[in-house]
């Protein structure tokens, strides 16, 4: 028996890397694996074997998952899952051309919470900052009192060294290392520029060969895992997608954890958190958004109002023809 990871999909086959050799080889799963649809997919640990007549790898196990990147699907209730085992969700932001957005980032925290990954914010074009547009400092603080450690880079400048926060590019790139990430964040970040810059120059990104012909649209319709000189990383469809249309309202609370700990206090269960809503921690004197404590926790609140009534307002029937 040999230990293997799943690389890359297709139907009832799958390419697998051999964890002692590193060497890629062709797999087939037996029937009952496949049965429940997403029983192996790309991140997943298996053992293998060679069939000697036929010289061909079978598929025999599958390990168990430290987590999952998945999608409800509504109408069936249940989960898709797309790849497994991912140790860091990577947000990426520029900090000029497109300019930082805040709720950006808050979704993608939506889904690292919900996958149960490691979320890091890195805070590209640090050469083109300018203090007056934002404070970074302020951001920074924000997101590492949520959990995420934040990096400030330059990918086109890698010897760019960082100035306001403490971590910089060789720090991301030692994060990185012998890790597999998922990098996410609107189109123009500089996300395949950062991939290869972290890799030295060492991969040509496959999506990114794909993704030229029209610049900004991910053509990737398969998931893999992409192995760039000393980390992975996986892309998928999907995974980077803005909507989160497959999170029930009422789940989307325990998915701010940070504000589900002040919620709980609320003098009402089904307090809605609106502005002016009698027994509201939120709208307390204690969390005044004129202080500091306060002002951190109603940008949060703004986040979780907007996804919410996004999320809401998607009809049942629709969300239904989307996602099945
Ligand atoms: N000035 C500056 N430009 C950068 C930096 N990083 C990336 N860029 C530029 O920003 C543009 C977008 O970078 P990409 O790496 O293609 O962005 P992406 O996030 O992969 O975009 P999509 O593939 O469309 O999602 C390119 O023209 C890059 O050269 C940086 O640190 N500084
Ligand atoms: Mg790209
Ligand atoms: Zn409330």
């Amino acid at each position: 028996m040999t230990k293997a990871r799943v690389y890359m999909s297709a139907k009832r086959e799958f390419t697998c890397r051999v964890l002692e050799t590193g060497e890629l080889v062709l797999a087939k799963a037996l029937g009952n694996l496949l049965k429940k649809g997403d029983s192996i997919v790309v991140g997943d640990y298996v053992d293998i074997s060679l069939i000697e007549e036929t010289g061909e790898y079978i598929i025999n196990s599958v390990d168990d998952r430290k987590n999952e990147i998945f999608r409800i699907l509504i109408r069936e209730a249940k989960r898709k899952v797309t790849a497994s085992n991912v140790d860091l969700l990577i947000i990426l932001s520029s900090v000029s051309k497109p300019q930082y957005k805040r709720g950006i980032i808050d979704r993608f925290l939506v889904r690292a919470c919900q996958w149960g990954i490691l979320p890091v914010v890195v805070f590209n074009k640090m050469d083109q900052y300018d203090p007056e547009e934002f404070d970074i400092n302020f951001e920074a603080e924000r997101l590492e009192g949520l959990g995420a450690k934040c990096f400030e880079i330059s990918a086109k400048d890698t010897a760019y060294k960082a100035k306001y926060l403490a971590e910089g590019f060789e720090q991301l790139q030692a994060l990185v290392k012998d890790k597999t990430s998922i990098f996410v964040g609107q189109s123009g970040v500089g996300k395949s520029k950062t991939i290869t810059a972290l890799a030295q120059g060492d991969v040509v990104l496959k999506t990114q060969e794909v993704g030229r012909a029209g610049k900004g649209s991910h053509t990737t319709t398969w998931s893999e895992i992409v192995n760039c000189h000393n980390f992975e990383v996986i892309d998928s469809p999907g995974i980077r997608s803005f909507s989160l249309d497959d999170i029930d309202p009422d789940d989307l609370l325990s998915l701010f954890p940070d504000l589900e700990e002040i919620a709980v206090n609320c003098q009402f269960n089904n307090c809605t958190h609106e502005e002016g809503v009698k027994g509201c921690r939120f709208w307390s004197s204690e969390l005044d958004p004129e202080t500091e404590e306060g002002a951190l926790v109603h940008s949060r609140l703004e986040s979780y109002m907007r996804i919410h009534e996004e999320i809401c307002q998607t009809p049942f029937w629709q969300k239904q023809n989307k996602y099945s």
